[in-house]
């Protein structure tokens, strides 16, 4: 039974990949912080009783910012697969924590990456690279050899762990991959990301306990897909002769306006009635559009999106409407729009 361990397994992707690798007869075991208050929401239905003969899903405490924490985790488990998918994932919060966010998406990657270093059975190591590091584009799409200008705190911090990525896999013969996704969405995305932070919206509108969401910039344009089939190809990404960084994207491109115009039409109401722009929500510096070349994964590891921007949006309002107690019956088709 192969092993793995998954940094960030709290998380959206962390969560699906769980459900992924268990699926496909894996162990795994998940790092989680420790919290006041309960953080294991996404992975709730998979948790057993470590105590268990069969179980083959387990959480141990841990921190990206703690090392010793990390090496005796590696040790203690011995996993064939690690994925790193921990970090302060917020592009706007890091302008608000810059040394926390550099501590766990750049420096966390490091120590992790030290730890493996130092191990003595193979360890195959998946790093959660953003297209955030594209930043102010320089060309359009963009692909695995387009040049970085990152834009944010988040995105410097990622560029480091790609780097180290690479200097570790060159200069010490790691098996260690860098993704480079693009935005990828679905239910279990955190609320205040835009996607999910328009389709709760609609809901509590709908439900009738809200009248407006509070918005920041609409022209932003980004390269949306759904979660589960991205974290299909960090999976694959670690199944390769030879480790490699593979650009994940849909290579369509939409506006937060059409998102929010989708979901508002979905449920049959007019946007512009309800959506206000409140500055808070601007970053002090912004990337205005991106959007992927996703070829080489076509190419090498079979990968290719299935799910279209406009199923995405549908599918995450449905989602948060049951969530709401609604029923999403009542969100308009195509046809009756
Ligand atoms: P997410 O939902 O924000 O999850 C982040 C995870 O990191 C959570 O489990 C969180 O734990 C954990 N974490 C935060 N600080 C930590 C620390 N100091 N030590 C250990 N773990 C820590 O992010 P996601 O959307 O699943 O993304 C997964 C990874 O892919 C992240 O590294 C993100 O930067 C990267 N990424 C995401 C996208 C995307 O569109 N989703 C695109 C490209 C790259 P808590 O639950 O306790 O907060
Ligand atoms: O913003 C604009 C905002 O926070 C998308 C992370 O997973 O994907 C994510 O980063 C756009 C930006 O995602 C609001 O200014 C407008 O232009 O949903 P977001 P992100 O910044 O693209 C990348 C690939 C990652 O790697 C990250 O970890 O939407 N926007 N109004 C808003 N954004 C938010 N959050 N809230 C608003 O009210």
């Amino acid at each position: 039974m192969t092993r793995a361990l998954v940094t960030g397994i709290t998380g959206q992707d962390g969560s699906y990949l769980a459900d992924l690798l268990l699926a496909k007869g894996y162990e795994v075991h998940g790092l989680i912080r420790r919290s006041s208050s309960f953080n294991t929401s996404r992975i709730d239905h998979l948790y057993q009783d470590p105590h268990e003969p069969d179980g083959r899903f387990f959480l141990h405490y841990s921190d990206l910012t703690d090392s010793s924490s990390l090496v005796t985790w590696l040790n203690r488990i011995r996993p064939e697969e690690v994925y790193n998918l921990g970090a302060q994932s917020h592009v706007g919060v890091s302008f608000e924590m810059p040394e926390f966010t550099a501590d766990t998406a750049g420096m966390g990657t490091l120590r992790l990456l030290e730890a493996i270093r130092h191990a003595e059975w193979p360890v195959r190591f998946y790093q959660a690279g953003s297209s955030e590091m594209f930043g102010k584009v320089v060309e359009s799409p963009q692909t695995e050899r387009t040049r970085f200008q990152p834009r944010s705190p988040y995105a410097v911090a990622k560029v480091f762990g790609h780097q180290m990525t690479i200097q570790y896999r060159e200069a010490y013969g790691l098996f260690a991959a860098n993704g480079i996704l693009f935005n990828h969405e679905s239910p279990r995305r955190g609320p205040t990301f835009v996607t999910r932070k328009i389709t709760r919206g609609v809901a509590a509108i709908l439900a009738g306990r809200e009248q407006k969401l509070y918005l920041g910039n609409l022209d932003a344009r980004r390269d949306w897909g759904y979660a589960p089939e991205y974290v299909e190809a960090m999976w694959r990404m670690l199944q390769q002769p030879e480790p490699d960084d593979f650009v994940i994207a849909t290579g369509e491109m939409h506006s937060v306006r059409e998102f929010v115009d989708d979901a508002f039409a979905l449920a049959g109401l007019d946007w512009q009635q309800h959506v206000e722009i409140d500055a808070r929500y601007f970053r002090p510096t912004e990337v205005d559009e991106l959007c992927g070349d996703a070829s080489k994964a076509r190419t090498m590891i079979g990968w290719e999106p299935k799910t279209t921007f406009h199923a995405l949006v549908r599918l995450m309002l449905e989602a948060d409407l049951r969530e709401a107690g609604l029923d999403p019956s009542r969100l308009l088709t195509a046809a009756t729009r």
